[in-house]
């Protein structure tokens, strides 16, 4: 727990926790989590995309990695747990195991991803996509909000983007991927359980959005002359939510919503949202993309502005693969404990890495189900067991 409160301190923002994507802040904890990693007796590296691996080796040396692992950006504002609980988890198994002197017949890498929040390029998950082998260059020359490209970011983080093509795994080298994360949502909480086993991620869908209107002088163009950009992108974020409210398990959020030129006194002529869509069958999410672009084009139209909509992101529903999810079932009933099965409603690196090897995840409570929030908070006992139960997925772990 104190891990996680240090790493917490590493932010861009003074007075709450935003951590992005290769910023200074990333570079902190990065380094910070080397450190412990060494201090364990791992060997550590940071590679091209900026990701932190420990590496600790089986009893035979050379041996495919077992990865457990999770992200060490944060959304703005953000709680300390979402993602850096799975690093720390992960990095304090495999500090008891090096403590007890005790190795696995496979080695263990602890991963922290740096891109899994997608909140400083438009784009994710890029990291572990590119450990997956799934990486697209053409990430390389996306911008973030001051216009600085990835490219660029990665060259002041020190990483050289000659050597992503080094990052990609092969099937051979990897066994599988073991993730906890906190649920960040209310259901274990409501069963009064600690954790929980994950059997799906749901798929998502990022829209980023263009409305194209005419700026003009708020006091001299007659209402019905107007072509404002902002009342056409208010009443579009409303057809979003209509039509995830009229689709049973589809989800769909604007987030994000910037207006200019943002004076009082003018009429606001472009405003750029964005769309997140999600849900537990991509053929839902596809309908419920298709309803929200028809229903925004008609709106578009009928106030004569102008649109553009492209994909920035974009994950299938993944399934955990069912030897993780047997293999998790029996370390939490090995503690006695109701093994509860739930799909994840947030995206993870997990989905990423499914195109590489089997995946799965543990979840574990936090008060409320608060998440992407500063109150988001785990128990001390919590945090506790959701390692013990790793621990015990460790020593039991084969791939039948
Ligand atoms: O958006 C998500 O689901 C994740 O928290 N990045
Ligand atoms: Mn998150
Ligand atoms: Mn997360």
């Amino acid at each position: 727990m104190a891990r996680l409160d240090a790493l917490a301190q590493h932010s861009d923002e003074p007075g709450k926790l935003t951590r992005l994507y290769l910023s200074a802040a990333h570079k902190a904890a990065a380094e910070e989590l080397a450190g412990w990693m060494r201090e364990a007796g791992l060997t550590v590296s940071i590679d091209a995309l900026g990701t932190v691996l420990g590496r600790y080796e089986s009893a035979s040396p050379g041996a495919p990695a077992l990865l457990i692992g999770s992200h060490i950006d944060t959304v703005r504002d953000a709680g300390r747990y979402d993602g850096a609980l799975g690093v720390i988890a992960g990095l304090v198994a495999v500090e008891e195991l090096a403590k007890c002197g005790e190795n696995l017949p496979f080695a263990i890498e602890v991963v922290a991803f740096g891109d899994e929040e997608g909140v400083r390029f438009p784009t994710t998950l890029t990291s572990s996509r590119a450990l997956a082998g799934q990486f697209d260059p053409a990430v390389l020359d996306l911008c973030d909000a001051d216009g600085v490209s990835l490219r660029n970011a990665l060259t002041a983080f020190g990483c050289d983007p000659a050597a992503i093509a080094t990052i990609a795994r092969s099937r051979e080298q990897v066994l599988a991927y073991i993730e906890v994360h906190i649920e960040q949502g209310p259901v274990l909480e409501a069963a009064d359980l600690p954790v929980g086993v994950v059997t799906a991620i749901n798929g998502v869908r990022r829209l980023a959005v263009e409305v194209i209107g005419e700026a003009g002088h708020a006091g001299t163009v007659p209402m019905r002359l107007r072509r404002d950009a902002l009342a056409a992108a208010a009443e579009m974020a409303l057809a979003v939510e209509r039509a995830a409210n009229s689709s049973p398990d589809v989800l769909a959020t604007v987030g994000r919503m910037e207006v200019s030129p943002g004076a009082v006194n003018v009429i606001p002529g472009n405003v750029r949202f964005t769309i997140d869509i999600r849900s537990p069958e991509d053929k839902q999410r596809d309908a419920a993309t298709e309803e929200i672009v028809r229903s925004i084009r008609k709106i578009a139209a009928a106030r004569r502005v102008e649109l553009s909509i492209s994909t920035m992101h974009e994950a299938p529903a993944t399934a955990c693969a069912p030897v993780m999810i047997d293999t998790l079932t029996q370390a939490v009933q090995h503690f006695g404990l109701a093994p509860h099965l739930l799909p994840s409603g947030a995206g993870h690196d997990a989905m990423a890495i499914a195109r590489l090897c089997p995946v799965g995840m543990l979840f574990v409570r936090c008060a409320g189900g608060i998440s992407h929030n500063p109150k988001e908070a785990i128990s001390l006992q919590d945090a506790d067991i959701c390692v013990r139960i790793l621990l015990e997925f460790l020593r039991n772990f084969k791939l039948k």
